[in-house]
């Protein structure tokens, strides 16, 4: 049986859940298609983050590894396409550290895409009436610093493996103390999450190569 880790991240700011370990937790041990998803939690925090996301790769080897974080605010489920080499903390982390313009791998390459079938996957979540839309920003928060190291570990380990980050709305109950933002419910999330996982050996296939992407379908 294959194996994808399904990342979620701990709460930060002023919450007190995280909308992706709520989702991601409910899918642990499920078998989806010819996955066994193994659900573990990270720390909102920039350098541990990284560490740990390193350390899951080592121990569980899974052949496809996708990160989920709460972008709050957001309508929909979105799949990010790039992570770039920039840590610039619009606040502090859950440790109280907030790089300001620093690269996240000295010298490493100025973005790393995804390997995953996003498109494949944006329409696996819409079939299953789940609002979702591709994204080119993750952000320069612990999100955009997780996925870049990912990808990073991915290439410098010559570990055969995909990998991926997800970002996902506010729960209802978080929308409530933040005025006019939009929230999804959690049955919604994991739906989502499930075809997501579902669809990730779709037939899409992603060349990268330095500063290049191909699709073909
Ligand atoms: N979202 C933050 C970090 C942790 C999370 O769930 C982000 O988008 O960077």
């Amino acid at each position: 049986m294959k194996r994808i880790l399904l990342t979620g991240f701990e709460p930060f700011q002023q919450e007190t859940i995280n909308p992706s370990w709520e989702a991601v937790k409910q899918l642990d041990s499920q078998i989806i298609g010819h996955y066994e998803v193994m659900a573990r939690r990270l720390p909102t925090a920039f350098y541990p983050a990284k560490s740990q996301i390193q350390t899951y790769l080592q121990e569980l080897h899974p052949e496809v590894v996708i990160c989920v974080g709460q972008a709050g605010g957001r309508p929909d489920i979105t799949l990010e396409r790039i992570a770039i080499n920039l840590i610039d903390a619009r606040i502090p982390d859950n440790d109280g550290v907030s790089p300001i313009d620093v690269p996240i791998e000295a010298d490493g390459p100025a973005a790393y895409w995804t390997n995953l079938p996003i498109k494949a996957m944006r329409s696996a979540i819409q079939g299953a009436g789940v609002p979702c839309s591709i994204s080119y920003s993750a952000g320069t928060y612990v999100c955009n610093s997780t996925f870049y190291a990912l990808m990073h570990a991915i290439e410098s380990f010559g570990q055969s493996c995909r990998g991926g980050f997800i970002h996902i709305p506010f729960l209802p109950q978080q929308a409530t103390a933040h005025v006019g933002k939009a929230s999804m419910s959690l049955d919604d999330m994991v739906r989502g999450l499930h075809a997501a996982i579902a669809a990730v050996d779709d037939e899409e296939i992603v060349h990268v190569s330095a500063g290049t992407l191909h699709h073909e379908q």
